[in-house]
């Protein structure tokens, strides 16, 4: 399989996360969001979307929007199962990781990012502050959902890694990229830290991919 990745981007690093618990080896295919590269005709070709990741099985394939990608590998690859057994189960964990994925994410992608300042003017220093609210709206709610509810153990769901931790480191460590502080969210560092004792989460970092600044 081929992954089109950038260091920086979450999504695809949910799919790396993804791609290692399942032991799915991939080749990585390098899309420079800052330089642009994802609006090239070779990728629009790929992903007519023009956003990052897209997954590109051996028989051509392709797979894009991360969640859809991680259903995907969930249901080909069904160990180690990264939804739980029970409807209600599995229920929480897509609600916890929609958190991310549809409510948090998709407001600080460059496209917005960029449509904020080239369009309605907002300077740097505002679209900084833009990001930070938004990944800070979203730790509110996982802390205040994760911290009341019984069904959270060591992880988000119970004492198993599932989609819902995958969201959720994705959307620590977007944070930390733009410099927020976690002060405030003790259940979602809890689970956070215990997620990155895993290797295969760990390696999947953003600052751990080929072309990311030594620090952030
Ligand atoms: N909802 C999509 C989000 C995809 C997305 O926006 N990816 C970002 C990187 S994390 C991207 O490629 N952005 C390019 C742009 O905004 O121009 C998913 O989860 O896959």
């Amino acid at each position: 399989m081929k992954l089109y990745t950038y260091w920086r981007s979450l999504a695809t690093f949910r799919v790396r996360m993804t791609l290692n618990l399942k032991g799915l080896a991939f080749e990585p295919i390098y899309v420079d969001l800052d330089a642009g590269q994802q609006r090239l005709p070779h990728f629009k070709a790929v992903n007519p979307q023009m956003v990052i990741p897209a997954l590109v099985e051996d028989d051509g394939n392709v797979l894009y929007q991360s969640m859809a990608i991680m259903e995907y590998l969930n249901e080909i690859r069904p160990e180690p199962p990264l939804l739980p057994a029970d409807a209600r189960g599995r229920a929480r964990v897509r609600a916890l990781s929609l958190i991310t994925v549809a409510d948090s994410h998709p407001l600080i992608v460059p496209r917005v990012r960029n449509h904020l300042g080239n369009v309605l003017g907002l300077g740097e220093e505002g679209k900084i502050a833009w990001v930070r609210h938004w990944f800070s709206a979203g730790l509110d709610a996982y802390e205040a959902h994760l911290a009341r509810d019984k069904a959270t153990g060591s992880y988000c769901h119970g004492e198993t890694i599932s989609l819902a931790d995958i969201c959720l480191v994705s959307h620590v460590a977007g944070h930390r990229i733009f410099k927020g502080a976690l002060d405030d969210h003790p259940t979602v560092t809890r689970i956070f830290e215990r997620c990155l004792k895993d290797e295969r989460i760990a390696s999947a970092q953003p600052l751990r991919q080929p072309g990311a600044p030594a620090r952030h």
